[in-house]
């Protein structure tokens, strides 16, 4: 595959242009054939020496002849990194092949033209599908839908609040290298997202926009398109993955920031000039658009909620997190929202900040992972990060990624990625991940002294800090528990029901619902009923809740009788101390053993949810409705 492409691109350039001086010399020929040779030669070292941008490469995409200009890529200059073993070498041979761009890797035309004197219609038609049953094929959204909407089309504007009355300076806001890597895109929303930052970006702002063809297996999808204004093209003899595919483009990028886009969006009004803005105040700030739907099988085009920003759940996994009510109706959308993380697709930088921070870690493989990673690191180490709500970006959403992460499989590639930032960034928060990822824990990260030697150039924050200073909202997870947060019965997740009655000491009733995730859900925003903890030595199987002064405290799960019998049901009470007494509290000490949480002293009886408004003790049987899975545990 690979093979084939190089081919087509490697023809020996001198020959050509030699060949050409040759032939009209022999009109004049009043020279010897040596005398000839020495007059030639001179004439092709002379052209390469003064013109090392009009050596020409040719080759032959689908009947259309492109002239290539050699591209010449920016010097790159390695990190001061010291290597002190074997290991260490090997590590940082990695960073620098990843971040080292062969000249013959780049593309360019010599004959550029405006995207609509572009054969739009020739380049979509050499990818056509004809029947429903290949729509979805090549990208898992509706290609039949996708190829017969015009690359220009008008989207609605959906900026909120006082977005579309903003005024943006028209001069002197930074330049920005657009940067988009593809693997195995659709022709037609490849195209159409070049389309419209090349319309809805200001010419003074659109420095470039960087390909980078991923080992796409049509190679002309991208070679096709550096025809039109602007564009470049790297290509990757094999696949690197979005990670190493971004850093390859950031070092041939040569705009004043970097705009990181998918390959399947559209760019809303005045998209950039906000971003630019807020990079040009603060020159270490990361900055995402909100971004809104681009529907998978109608390509119909939705404005998202504006009221969110990106959070991460212990598992790592990104989340959106409400903003709090209060949050909500003050907001201001010309404002920037603080941002936790970001979701990794879209967002502007820096390049000289964003080369500081050392790109990303070039031994992630393929996609995942590495925007939390990027989270942690740019907050950590002096940046910030924000959603501005004023700039707007479309992206097909689809519900699986269609290409394969290798012979490792999606999960090993996500788990390995996620170690290896856990161990870099989290501390000994790295508990917490693992509690929730027990089996995380056999995937070894790897060597990660080039990380480390970033984190200390920069002498970068500790995790604490992230979490009391930028993620305060984030629950964490109480020592020393046998178990912790969320727990599953079957589906769902249980869940206090508060008790309507005022009898002092009683605060509702276990139960389980439909799972809340946290923070997702804005009805739970400031309290998760669903947060639970089992503790280790006192066997107090808890709950926080508020207080009239606003303060959570603990409280216990039992039977309402310090005598338990099978059905009795299981409320949340205040818990019964009395260490002298072990009597005095067995009813609210359990503890988990296999999937069945059970009366410590009464290991006969296990907390059962046939009913699931109502859970209660019943004589344990193994049976689905006693199987109670944590989400964290031994902690
Ligand atoms: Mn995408």
């Amino acid at each position: 595959m690979s093979g084939v492409r190089k081919r087509n691109v490697t023809k020996p350039s001198s020959q050509s242009v030699a060949s050409k001086i040759s032939k009209g010399s022999k009109k004049s020929s009043s020279f010897s054939t040596p005398q000839l040779i020495g007059i030639v030669s001179a004439l092709v070292l002379g052209i390469l020496l003064f013109c090392p941008l009009e050596v020409f490469d040719f080759f032959l995409a689908k009947n259309q002849k492109i002239v290539r200009v050699k591209y010449e890529v920016p010097e790159f200059v390695p990190t001061d990194f010291v290597a002190r073993n074997e290991v260490e070498e090997e590590s940082f041979e990695l960073y620098k092949k990843a971040r080292i761009v062969d000249n013959e890797d780049v593309y360019d035309s010599h004959e550029k033209v405006s995207w609509n004197d572009f054969n739009i219609r020739k380049y979509i038609n050499a990818g056509r599908v004809t029947n429903k049953k290949d729509a979805y094929k090549t990208a898992a959204f509706n290609q039949l839908v996708s190829d017969d909407i015009p690359m220009d089309r008008n989207i609605p504007d959906t900026r909120l609040g006082s977005c579309p009355s903003q005024e943006y300076p028209s001069e002197g806001l930074p330049t920005t290298s657009i940067i988009i890597t593809f693997h195995n895109e659709l022709r037609s929303t490849l195209l159409r997202t070049i389309v419209s930052v090349i319309r809805r970006t200001p010419a003074n702002i659109l420095k470039e926009i960087v390909l980078v063809d991923d080992a796409s297996s049509d190679p002309n999808v991208g070679m096709e398109l550096i025809k039109i204004e602007k564009v470049k093209l790297i290509v990757n003899r094999e696949r690197q993955g979005l990670i190493r595919a971004r850093i390859r483009a950031a070092m041939v990028a040569t705009g004043d920031t970097l705009t990181f886009l998918d390959s399947h969006v559209e760019v809303n009004r005045n998209w950039i000039q906000p971003l630019m803005q807020r990079i040009q105040q603060n020159p270490k700030i990361v900055v995402a658009p909100i971004i809104d739907v681009i529907n998978k099988d109608t390509f119909k085009y939705i404005g998202a909620d504006a009221f969110l920003t990106g959070g991460v759940s212990w598992a790592m996994v990104f989340r959106w997190d409400w903003l709090t009510q209060r949050g909500t109706s003050t907001m201001d959308h010309t404002r920037g929202l603080r941002s936790p993380t970001i979701a990794g697709g879209l967002f502007s930088i820096s390049k000289a900040w964003f080369h500081e921070l050392g790109e990303y870690d070039d031994q992630m493989d393929i996609w995942g992972g590495e925007n939390i990673e990027f989270s942690f690191r740019v907050w950590q180490c002096g940046g910030e990060m924000e959603i501005l709500p004023c700039s707007r970006v479309g992206h097909v959403f689809r519900d699986e990624h269609p290409y394969d992460f290798g012979k490792k499989g999606s999960n090993n590639v996500f788990v390995k990625n996620n170690n290896r930032f856990v161990h870099t960034w989290m501390d000994e928060y790295t508990d917490f991940y693992y509690g929730t990822r027990p089996n995380a824990k056999s995937i070894e990260p790897g060597d990660l002294s080039v990380r480390e030697h970033f984190k200390e150039k920069l002498q970068c924050k500790g995790f604490k800090w992230y979490l009391e200073n930028v993620y305060p909202r984030q629950y964490v997870p109480e020592r020393n528990s046998v178990a912790w947060g969320h727990a599953k019965r079957g589906e769902h997740c249980l869940n206090v029901f508060p008790t309507k009655s005022n009898k002092s000491g009683v605060y509702g009733q276990l139960g389980a619902a439909n799972c809340n995730q946290g923070l997702n859900n804005p009805s739970y925003q400031d309290m998760d009923k669903q947060q639970l903890v089992l503790k280790k030595f006192t066997g107090l199987f808890q709950q926080p809740v508020q207080m009239k002064d606003g303060k959570y405290v603990n409280k216990c799960f039992g039977t309402p009788d310090t005598t338990p019998t099978d059905g009795a049901k299981v409320i949340l009470a205040d818990c019964v101390s009395n260490a002298e007494v072990r009597e005095a509290n067995s009813h609210q000490r359990w503890n988990y053993v296999g999937t069945n949480i059970k009366l410590e002293d009464f290991p006969h009886l296990c907390l059962d949810g046939s009913d699931l408004g109502s859970f209660r003790v019943r004589t344990c049987t193994g049976s689905d409705s006693q199987q109670i899975l944590w989400e964290m545990l031994n902690i």
